[in-house]
């Protein structure tokens, strides 16, 4: 993993503003071609192409960031452990994923309708929606099965949110066929000549399904392509199946080159590379109307699910490395780190035993927001 040294390039002065993009790929040009890039403008050509002004990340920036990719492991945790206890049938989740998806969400055009952005998630997606403003009550009434779980009125699994105000579309279970959803909202901007974007997430493994090559042939069809995001959480594992014996292309990135899209392999670890390097092809999609093929490698620290233990594993943790970072910095302390965790700590086990007095749905709500029979089938009031 490549070393970023922000301290040293900011000359030890005031540790106010991190040195962005620019700075970056001034300092990790050197680094081999096998390490990992922490953002588009970070390899050799690109960073050619690099805006000249120099983005910088402010103080609050990064304190907000650390504070809710805690809120969203803390979060996590909590479900895991109310899974545990009985009280919930199933986890999957996305511990390991906040330093791309928080960010992610904090970088979202947030509204209704084809004018804001539209989001295809998966089930790992609990950071970006913490980033929205999901509150943890929410999340956990998706996971207890709640009459109140706005999601799903309690009949999904967790993670699988929902939220129409946002334009966030139901996750699927099935993997990869959001990214064939995806174009249709695409299709929708495009024909409004919105600066809405199209955001697509989903696993490394789920790139082998065709649903992800009908996205990418959709979005790039010349004189009519998409403003589509397409993104993939390369964590290396799909359930206990191993990347390394999957695929034939160096990077599933480089997919993209073969349909003329703008490709970035971007350092999902690190918050700070996921931000820049968002906000750029997010700036680039939204001028040009194209799509952009972004893979962020991502650490799975739970494993796949409750199916296999959710455990914790040796990955690299975002949030640990990340703290390390800004506790160098003086952008906060260690003990305000815990002060953090704490605080988090005691809202998730507060909102866990407020959802667990909830009622469970009933059976008259069990053909709800389904099109069985038709009676329930008027998408148009979704
Ligand atoms: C169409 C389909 N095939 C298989 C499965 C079973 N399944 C669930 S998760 C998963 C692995 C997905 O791996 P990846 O896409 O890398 O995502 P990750 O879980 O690693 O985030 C599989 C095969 C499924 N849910 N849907
Ligand atoms: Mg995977």
């Amino acid at each position: 993993m490549a070393k970023v040294t922000p301290a040293k390039r900011a000359g030890g002065k005031g540790l106010e503003k991190i040195p962005g993009a620019a700075g970056r790929a001034a300092s990790l040009r050197k680094t081999s071609s096998k390490q990992l890039s922490g953002s588009r403008a970070m390899t050799r050509k690109s960073a050619a192409a690099a805006p000249r002004s120099r983005p910088e990340l402010p103080k609050e920036l990064l304190l907000r960031m650390h504070d809710l990719m805690v809120k969203s492991r803390v979060l996590e945790e909590r479900l895991i452990k109310v899974y545990r206890a009985g009280d919930a049938y199933f986890w999957i989740g996305g511990p390991g994923e906040e330093a791309f998806g928080v960010p992610l969400g904090l970088l979202v055009s947030k509204g209704r309708g084809p004018d804001h952005d539209f989001l295809h998630l998966h089930y790992r997606c609990t950071p970006t929606l913490v980033a929205l403003g999901m509150t943890m009550e929410d999340s956990l009434r998706l996971m207890m099965n709640r009459a109140t779980d706005p999601s799903t009125g309690g009949r999904n699994f967790c993670n699988h949110y929902c939220f129409p105000q946002w334009n966030v579309l139901p996750v699927s279970s099935p993997i990869e066929v959001q990214y064939g959803m995806a174009v249709g909202t695409a299709i929708a901007q495009r024909r409004k000549n919105s600066k809405g974007v199209t955001i697509v997430t989903g696993g490394d493994a789920g790139t082998a399904e065709g649903d992800f090559a009908s996205c990418l042939v959709w979005a790039s069809r010349p004189g009519n392509e998409l403003p589509i995001f397409i993104t993939v959480q390369n964590n290396k594992w799909g359930i206990s199946t191993h990347y390394d014996g999957q695929h034939g292309e160096k990077q599933i990135a480089d997919r993209g080159k073969a349909f003329g899209i703008r490709t970035a392999l971007i350092d999902g670890n690190d918050p700070i590379a996921a931000y820049l390097g968002i906000r750029a092809e997010l700036e680039y999609i939204r001028k040009t109307g194209k799509p952009v093929l972004a893979e962020f490698r991502v650490s799975r620290l739970y494993g796949h699910s409750s199916a296999s233990g959710a455990n914790r594993e040796t990955d690299i943790c975002p949030i640990e490395q990340f703290e390390r970072k800004i506790v160098d910095l003086k952008v906060i302390t260690t003990e305000a780190c815990k002060g953090v965790w704490k605080k988090y700590d005691d809202e998730s086990r507060k909102a866990a035993e407020t959802v667990r007095a909830e009622p469970m749905p009933g059976p008259e709500s069990v053909w709800d927001h389904t099109y069985v029979g038709s009676e329930n089938a008027d998408w148009r009031k979704f």
